[in-house]
């Protein structure tokens, strides 16, 4: 495995597929896991020492509301961490966002935009991690990129439709 995908919730999966399935575009090899930092935080202290000699190269965690998770796990591992503000009920994920993007120097978590299209990109951003040691996954991400640039060009006049 290479990405190891984590949340604070089985709730979070709906969100958090959404990088998994980027991952999947690639061919990458991902895990999934239910962590929590504050229900299950020996857990998550287990997962993030061992991540690295597990031979995991990025972590992406998801988590909503009072989001601990990203950042309790960058705590742990000197591996990149990217952070998923999943989309709460109360309010609308801006509690998430602020909890994992404001992180006091020293350790970092890189935060993406709150759910679905963050989560994508977190797994996109994984992809692109990992590709600055794959020539042929970066093949596959420029690829991808061609093809999205194409698919805008291809459309029509959106007045004329
Ligand atoms: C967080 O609390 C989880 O990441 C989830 O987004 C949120 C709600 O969790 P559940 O009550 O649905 O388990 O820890």
């Amino acid at each position: 495995m290479q990405v190891g995908i984590i949340m604070g919730s089985t709730s979070d999966w709906p969100t958090m597929k959404h990088a998994a399935d980027m991952l999947d575009n690639f061919g990458i090899a991902y895990e999934t896991k239910v962590v929590s930092a504050h229900r299950t935080p020996q857990l998550l202290a287990d997962y993030a020492n061992s991540a690295a000699s597990r031979g995991l190269k990025v972590i992406i965690a998801g988590a909503g509301g009072a989001a601990h998770l990203p950042g309790m796990a960058a705590a742990f591992t000197s591996l990149p961490v990217l952070g998923v503000p999943v989309q709460s009920k109360a309010l609308k994920g801006i509690d998430s966002l602020l909890s994992i993007v404001q992180m006091p120097k020293g350790v970092a978590v890189g935060t993406l935009a709150i759910g679905d299209a963050g989560a994508a990109n977190a797994g996109l951003l994984a992809a692109q991690i990992l590709a600055t040691n794959s020539p042929e996954l970066m093949s596959k991400i420029d690829a991808f990129r061609k093809a999205q640039t194409e698919m805008v060009l291809s459309q029509p006049d959106p007045s004329q439709v």
